[in-house]
């Protein structure tokens, strides 16, 4: 629950994106499955923005907000920060930006995220693009990914893959039953994957993945 002020500014921030309202791709998938990579490709390609709410929550970490050292236990311990977090992060970055497409990577991760941003932002991705990868190739990517992130130690990495399938993968199969979800396999080599991904935002090219 937010202060009276909070609340009124969180519905206002809500209502200007409703009008605004901004093209949506939700980009999902396993810790390592690619995200980032691809998310990269496809702005460069089709002038998205690209919004990675682990990306907004490292940097409310470093802002040394009061949040900060919330955010950053619950990282460590793969836990998913509060909706109330995370939407707020999303709803500020989509409203102080001019572009009218984004991509959301990593976000939403279970069904709260899932159900509060919908509420808060009266929003419904065009699509959800799913990035499918073997737990191992994803293990082997983190091991040797070497950015100095708190969370790729084998610990941790083990309770991220486990979050994602009790919480993330029930996101994901809600989409599907609303025929939203593009799979994709991306334990291929970058440049396969992107020529896969590259058809769903070709226009007329939709159906390339299922
Ligand atoms: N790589 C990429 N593609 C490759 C390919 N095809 N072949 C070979 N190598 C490939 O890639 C990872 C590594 O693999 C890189 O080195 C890359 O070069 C290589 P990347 O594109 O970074 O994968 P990505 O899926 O983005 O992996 P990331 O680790 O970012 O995924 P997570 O979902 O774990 O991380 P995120 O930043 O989204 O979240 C981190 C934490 O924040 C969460 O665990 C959670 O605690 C918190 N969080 C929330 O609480 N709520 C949110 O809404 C979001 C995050
Ligand atoms: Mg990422």
């Amino acid at each position: 629950m937010g202060t009276i002020i909070e609340d009124a500014n969180k519905e206002a921030t809500g209502s200007a994106l409703a009008q605004k309202n901004p093209k949506i791709v939700f980009v999902l998938g396993g810790p390592g499955s690619g995200k980032g990579t691809q998310c990269a490709n496809i702005v460069e390609h089709f002038g998205y923005t690209h919004l990675s709410a682990g990306d907004l929550l490292r940097a409310e970490i470093k802002s040394g907000s009061e949040n900060g050292t919330m955010i950053q236990n619950m990282i460590k311990e793969g836990k998913i920060v509060p909706s109330e977090v995370t939407v707020n992060l999303l709803l500020k970055a989509i409203a102080e930006n001019e572009n009218d497409k984004f991509l959301i990577d990593g976000f939403p991760r279970n069904e709260e995220n899932r159900a509060a941003f919908e509420a808060v932002a009266g929003i419904e991705p065009e699509f959800v693009l799913y990035f499918d990868c073997p737990v191992e190739e994803m293990e082997k990517r983190l091991l040797s990914r070497n950015q100095g992130r708190e969370d790729d130690n084998i610990d941790t990495i083990r309770k991220r893959f486990k979050v994602f399938l009790e919480s993330s993968l029930p996101v994901i199969e809600y989409y599907s039953s609303k025929d939203k979800v593009r799979k994709i396999d991306s334990a291929k080599p970058v440049g396969e994957v992107f020529g896969t991904v590259k058809a769903l935002f070709t226009p007329g090219q939709q159906t390339a993945a299922s």
